[in-house]
């Protein structure tokens, strides 16, 4: 009778080449070396040390599916799936640091970008020696970005950009920006700038605070009159699918690293209960917490087979993009879930942040949120199978 694997029934690593099965036990190790002894003393101080991007960068983990023309891994988008659900297992909020860098600001570098911008930023976007974020998410205008107000003004030499943007993941230790802002040199249409963080008028204070991802630095853009010479506008693009571009591959990215949190909170949950005795037997043994891990299993295992399907199908350059949010939402839905019955079932300890479970439950609750709420990708979702649009 063939074996059952509780930790992988559909013998997920299986379905791996041998490239991704390195890439993937390679990027455990660092998480687990270099990332996990930091995370407890990072979150308690709200503190993100930019030493772990240039690390990060060490190991081909920024942009990692561009080429090796600008000094990138070159891996496919399965491989950087499994890299991104690696860094999550740790947190969230590292996640979100890697995958910022690497689809929010290096992926429009690389699709939208003239060759020479490509040739100055990518490299040491590679290496973590610049740090970028990206500015789309204004203080009135976060589900519904087609009505942001930052704009860009035609003056010689360049564009004078006048804005604010709200909860950007690392523009306070940012170099480089990627602002969204309409430009009245272009029919008042969304264009994309990389501003430079030095640039006079320009500012990036941190948002304090968070309950959330604390261990990811979050911030504000504000823009007083910033000048960005024309050789920092992307030519190629323009519109909504611009800044939607990047968010495509951000989301595919997000919704592997959710079920790296989802694991680690499934694998802690069931070894608590093994451990836990109450009324004379472990708490294991009992119905129902029997039925909350077979949840979780349940929901890990398919969510993976659906992420590496669509990992497949965009390898193929053959992925709607709904099938991003049909994951987007539902692996990270589940993964909160999962995060939440977890807690619940280490008791009192669930609360204490050396068990990771709470911090990994908060931190959910952003990625449910940001790149597109939970009920943004239902909206999209049933627009694709109705035909009727929602949104308002
Ligand atoms: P809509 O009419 O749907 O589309 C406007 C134009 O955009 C094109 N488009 C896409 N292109 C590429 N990829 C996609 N996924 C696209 N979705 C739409 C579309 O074809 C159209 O092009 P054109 O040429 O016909 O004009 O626009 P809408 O305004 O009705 O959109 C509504 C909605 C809800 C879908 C959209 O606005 C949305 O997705 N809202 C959510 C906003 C969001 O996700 N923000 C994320 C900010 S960044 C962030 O959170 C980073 S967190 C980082 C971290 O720490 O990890
Ligand atoms: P709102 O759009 O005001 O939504 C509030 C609620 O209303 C949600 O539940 C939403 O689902 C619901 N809602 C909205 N419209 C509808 C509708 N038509 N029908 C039904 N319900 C609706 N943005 C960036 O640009 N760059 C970043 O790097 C970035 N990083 C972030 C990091 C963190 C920690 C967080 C929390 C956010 C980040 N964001 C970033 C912003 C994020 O993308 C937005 O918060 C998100 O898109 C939601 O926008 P909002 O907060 O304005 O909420």
């Amino acid at each position: 009778k063939p074996a059952f694997t509780w930790d992988d029934p559909f013998l997920f690593r299986q379905q791996l080449s041998e490239d991704e099965r390195m890439i993937m036990d390679a990027a455990r190790a660092f998480c687990d070396d270099k990332l996990m002894p930091r995370v407890l003393e990072a979150n308690r101080q709200e503190y993100f040390d930019s030493a772990i991007m240039r690390e990060m960068g060490e190991q081909g983990f920024l942009g990692p599916t561009i080429s090796e023309d600008y000094g990138c891994a070159g891996v496919n988008h399965v491989a950087y799936g499994l890299i991104a659900r690696e860094i999550e297992r740790v947190d969230s909020g590292y996640r979100s640091a890697m995958s910022v860098q690497s689809s929010l600001v290096m992926h429009p570098i690389h699709a939208y970008g003239s060759e020479a911008q490509k040739q100055h930023y990518l490299p040491k976007l590679a290496t973590g020696e610049l740090i970028g974020c990206f500015g789309l998410t204004e203080p009135d205008h976060g589900s519904d970005p087609g009505s942001l107000v930052t704009r860009a003004t035609k003056v010689e030499g360049g564009y004078r950009l006048n804005g604010a943007k709200m909860w950007i993941t690392n523009s306070p230790i940012a170099d480089i920006a990627i602002v969204w802002a309409k430009s009245d040199a272009h029919d008042g249409k969304i264009k994309g700038f990389i501003v430079k963080a030095d640039s006079k008028g320009y500012s990036a204070p941190k948002i304090a605070g968070k309950l959330s991802l604390k261990a990811s630095i979050t911030g504000e853009i504000v823009l007083k009159d910033v000048f960005v010479p024309e050789d920092h506008l992307l030519p190629n693009v323009e519109g909504l699918a611009g800044p939607f571009g990047c968010l495509n591959k951000a989301r595919y990215g997000i919704a592997w690293g959710v079920l790296g949190a989802a694991e680690f909170c499934w694998h802690a949950a069931r070894q608590y209960t093994m451990d836990r005795k109450q009324f004379g037997r472990p708490l294991a043994q009992t119905q129902l917490v029997q039925l909350k891990l077979a949840d979780m299993q349940t929901e890990i295992t398919l969510g993976l087979q659906a992420a590496l399907r669509v990992g497949r199908m965009m390898d193929e350059g053959n992925c709607p993009v709904e099938n991003v949010s049909l994951i987007k939402r539902n692996n990270t839905g589940k993964a909160l879930t999962i995060a939440r019955t977890a807690r619940d079932m280490h008791g009192g300890n669930g609360v204490a942040d050396e068990f990771h479970i709470m911090r990994h439950m908060v931190n959910l609750e952003s990625v449910n949120t940001y790149e597109g709420t939970h009920d943004i990708h239902a909206l999209i979702l049933g627009r694709a199978q109705t035909g009727l649009q929602a949104f308002f």
